[in-house]
């Protein structure tokens, strides 16, 4: 268990003082306008151990929002409640990244009185969770140009995030949302420059990760991946060859990592040959982040046997947030539950 607790190098600009990450944890607590809280900035600030925290997903514009009361990063207002939020967190030696997100066709015009966007015109079935009424609309395929806008809107978003002091961000190009939508076929059915081919599939998402390096630079930046669809969408085996393309070009890119999206990673997809999480080890060359149902044993297993670098906690942390410290006294840990969610603690 040792190493985990070991301070870990990312790059020259970020060293975590040990290998456990935050997940990125949606809590739906952010107040009028969608701006962070004081109880965000305490809540956060309580778990400023951990190497590196991944803030909640946090909307980029206003018709990326796909639930209630999360926060949003585009407004002056939010920008000010995201520096009380790092400000905590940095007044304990902490580190944290924001997590960029648009939901894309998981929106509703509930929240924004606007359209809803994604890649193609096919609509997820069901309806908003915690908001049954809400049934999930087609969605109108995205132009080009809007496209082209989408892109400055991260990096403008990435902007902002640096400027209300976070150590950098993470692209959520995971769990079925807009970015993740583009890279599988299911929900990509285009005939343009950004559907049918893996070099066009991975187009938009590898559009977003250099407009975001350019303005904050890559050794701030990490993606967020889900190659193996789970939720929100169905996967397909000609997904598998948009991944490959995909990692590829990351490659060459010197993100500061990436990072798994599942929730639970014994899960295994045909299209990938067996894990996820295995599947991203094998194609991509830079540092690694594990998750999905990990204990501190269990990831230290993995870590030992070169399966991933880092490992992110998610429930954990919402049930202990001296999770760290009862760790390393071999205290027990409370259960997570999912009534937990209707407070921060
Ligand atoms: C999540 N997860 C998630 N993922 C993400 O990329 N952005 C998000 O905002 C959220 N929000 C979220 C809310 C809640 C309540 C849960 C339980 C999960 C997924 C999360 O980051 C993680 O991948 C999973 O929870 C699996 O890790 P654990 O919980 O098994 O350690
Ligand atoms: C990913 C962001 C979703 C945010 C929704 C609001 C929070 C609800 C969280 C419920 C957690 C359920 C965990 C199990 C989900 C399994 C998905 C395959």
């Amino acid at each position: 268990m040792d190493t985990l607790f070991q301070p870990y190098r990312l790059n020259g600009t970020l060293t975590l003082a040990n290998r456990f990450m935050m997940a990125p944890l949606t809590r739906c607590m952010a107040g009028p306008g969608l701006v962070p809280t004081e109880q965000m900035a305490a809540y956060y600030g309580r778990r400023a151990d951990i190497g590196l925290i991944i803030s909640e997903a946090t909307i980029i514009r206003p018709d990326g929002q796909g639930y209630p009361n999360t926060p949003g990063i585009y407004s002056p207002e939010q920008i000010a409640g995201w520096k009380q939020v790092t400000e905590a967190v940095h007044a304990k030696g902490g580190k944290i990244f924001a997590q960029l997100w648009h939901v894309g066709r998981l929106s509703h015009p509930f929240f924004h009185h606007a359209e809803v966007l994604a890649p193609s015109a096919v609509a997820h079935e069901g309806t908003v969770p915690r908001m049954r009424e809400l049934v999930y609309q087609v969605p109108r395929a995205l132009t080009v140009a809007e496209i082209g806008q989408l892109v400055e809107d991260y990096a403008q978003a990435a902007a902002n995030a640096i400027e209300a002091g976070f150590d950098g961000v993470e692209i959520h190009g995971a769990n079925g949302y807009l970015i993740d939508q583009f890279l599988h076929h299911s929900s990509n059915l285009r005939t343009d420059q950004y559907g049918q081919t893996p070099e066009n599939m991975s187009r938009f998402a590898l559009e977003v990760v250099d407009a975001i390096n350019a303005r904050i630079g890559s050794e701030r930046v990490g993606l967020r991946l889900s190659p193996g669809a789970y939720v929100h969408l169905a996967g397909s085996p000609a997904d598998r060859a948009v991944f490959d393309h995909l990692l590829a070009e990351l490659n060459k890119r010197a993100l500061a990592y990436l990072h798994l999206g599942i929730f639970d990673d014994s899960l295994t997809f045909d299209y990938l040959d067996g894990r996820a999480s295995d599947y991203l080890r094998a194609h991509y060359d830079g540092h690694l982040v594990g998750v999905g149902n990990y204990s501190a044993e269990t990831a230290s297993e993995a870590i030992k046997a070169d399966r991933f670098d880092l490992v992110a906690i998610g429930r954990p942390l919402i049930a202990n947030p001296d999770y760290l410290s009862k760790l390393k006294a071999a205290e027990p840990l409370v259960p997570y539950s999912e009534a937990m969610l209707a407070e921060l603690v």
